[in-house]
């Protein structure tokens, strides 16, 4: 009889044990999981700030070198590396149209692209438009329509004491009816009726 009881008993205790036992290892278990589960969050927070550190770090490289890169483009092409459009001449930029029109409509044109009709007032800006123009007739930013023979450039000064380059003969205002000028052959000045459609020239400074 009391033999039984201690067998028993000592059953339950080794179950206790057991238990125990088991109940301990699964900790373990679960500590070494959540501790894994915590250093693999850790290396990834620390990999993910490592690779935007680089990559901010590259961006900013790739700007600096994309900086110089258009500086230097600037330094060749002052009116603008991507503007093929514009070309540069003693300070300025000059844009010989493709389409012919009305001085009036050429003013506005011009006036779009932040520029306007070019003032002609060197031989060597005569030179480089003349070379330019290869004979076609373009618009320049002279005028008597405010006063008849009193030829006047875009921006108000006086062309007459200044550098002119008229063709012979020259203005002429033909039937009375031309008070606009542009360049002609050899690009030699001529006045024509303003409503004239021809090519016409912009001039703009370049940018700094
Ligand atoms: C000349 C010019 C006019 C016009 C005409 C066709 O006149 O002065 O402006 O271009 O030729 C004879
Ligand atoms: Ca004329």
């Amino acid at each position: 009889m009391d033999k039984d009881r201690l067998q028993d008993e000592l059953r339950i205790f080794r179950d206790r044990n057991f238990l125990r036992q088991k109940l301990r290892s699964s900790l373990m278990v679960y500590v070494l999981l959540a501790l894994s589960y915590l250093l693999i969050v850790i290396l990834f927070a620390v990999s993910l700030s490592r690779v935007s550190m680089l990559s901010s770090q590259l961006n900013e490289v790739r700007n600096e070198l994309k900086r110089n890169n258009s500086s230097k483009d600037f330094k060749l092409f002052p009116c603008g590396p991507e503007a093929r459009e514009w070309e540069y001449f003693g300070g300025k930029c000059y844009y010989f149209s493709l389409r012919q029109t009305s001085w009036q409509r050429a003013k506005v044109l011009c006036g779009t692209e932040h520029s306007r009709l070019a003032i002609i007032n060197s031989r060597a800006k005569q030179n480089f438009i003349m070379y330019r123009t290869r004979n076609q007739r373009f618009w320049i930013g002279l005028s008597d329509q405010n006063s008849e023979g009193v030829w006047k450039w875009i921006d108000g000064s006086d062309s007459t004491p200044g550098f002119t380059y008229w063709k012979e003969g020259e203005p002429n205002d033909s039937d009375h009816n031309e008070d606009c000028a542009h360049v002609w052959t050899y690009g030699e000045w001529n006045d024509v009726h303003c409503t004239y459609e021809c090519y016409y020239i912009c001039e703009k400074p370049a940018p700094p």
